[in-house]
């Protein structure tokens, strides 16, 4: 396992390598990008420099980065706040407990519930990846286009940003039942993706990491939005979107 992870003793090694075994839901490689980056506890609600952030065992609910009024009126407060305080929170638990009976598990050498624990560490542990990023992938007064890398790396994968939002959008609107429209940096070939997640962790590829997120559980929108998913696909796109988020996360991933 590469450094990279930073393991600070051989209990630590063991819980890596069972996790890098469980896969996350995620990928090899995603996932120690995300071990490395993303799941630590997001205290101040971004990326640091070099896009790496301070390990927080257990895992903590990173606080928003904005009041909850803040979005309004793309996304109402109520919604953000049951949102971020009780659907967040939930993952955060459950990624805790899954690892507490993980660490009784090497403890006892009884590997019977491995398969179950496996799927409660890849349905947490992405759910709580997925939205430490999605808070930070919003800002007040968001939308606009990319510009820079990202920009030129969008053209060079979709062919211009046009192109682009129409097919995260087409990707983001068809998730089947619960789920996320996903950009990712895939490390593997140096290329952007677009990908649908089913729940949280499902229809991934191997090899990516996460950029830009969009949230179209019923939970993301519903108070607001009811059953028109498309008109809050269309408000992220166009009024909360943080592009210097999602350039840095971009900027991180290519490190
Ligand atoms: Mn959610």
């Amino acid at each position: 396992m590469p450094e990279l992870l930073g393991m600070a003793n051989k209990a630590e090694m063991s819980r890596r390598q069972f996790l890098y075994f469980c896969g996350l839901g995620i990928s090899s490689l995603a996932l120690e990008n995300a071990i490395a980056s993303q799941i630590r506890g997001f205290r101040h609600g971004g990326l640091t420099a070099n896009g790496k952030e301070s390990r927080k065992m257990p895992h903590e609910l990173p606080p928003l980065p904005y009041d909850y009024a803040a979005l309004e009126p793309y996304y109402d407060q109520q919604t953000l706040r049951l949102h971020h305080d009780l659907h967040h929170a939930a993952y955060v638990k459950g990624l805790n407990a899954a690892e507490e009976r993980l660490a009784a598990m090497l403890k006892s050498g009884d590997y019977a519930a491995m398969k179950p624990l496996c799927k409660e560490l890849a349905f947490h542990g992405s759910g709580h990846i997925l939205h430490s990023i999605f808070w930070t992938n919003m800002k007040p007064g968001g939308g606009g286009e990319p510009q820079g890398e990202l920009a030129r790396a969008i053209n060079q994968a979709f062919g211009g940003y046009s192109a682009f939002k129409a097919a995260f959008l087409a990707a983001t609107n068809a998730v089947e039942g619960s789920g996320w429209g996903i950009l990712a940096w895939r490390t593997l070939d140096d290329s952007l993706v677009i990908l649908q997640a089913e729940k949280h962790e499902n229809l991934t590829q191997w090899g990516v990491q996460p950029i830009l997120v969009l949230d179209v559980w019923e939970h993301a929108y519903y108070l607001k939005y009811q059953n028109r998913r498309p008109e809050w696909t269309q408000a992220f796109m166009e009024h909360l979107v943080n592009w210097e988020n999602a350039a840095q996360r971009l900027a991180a991933a290519r490190r």
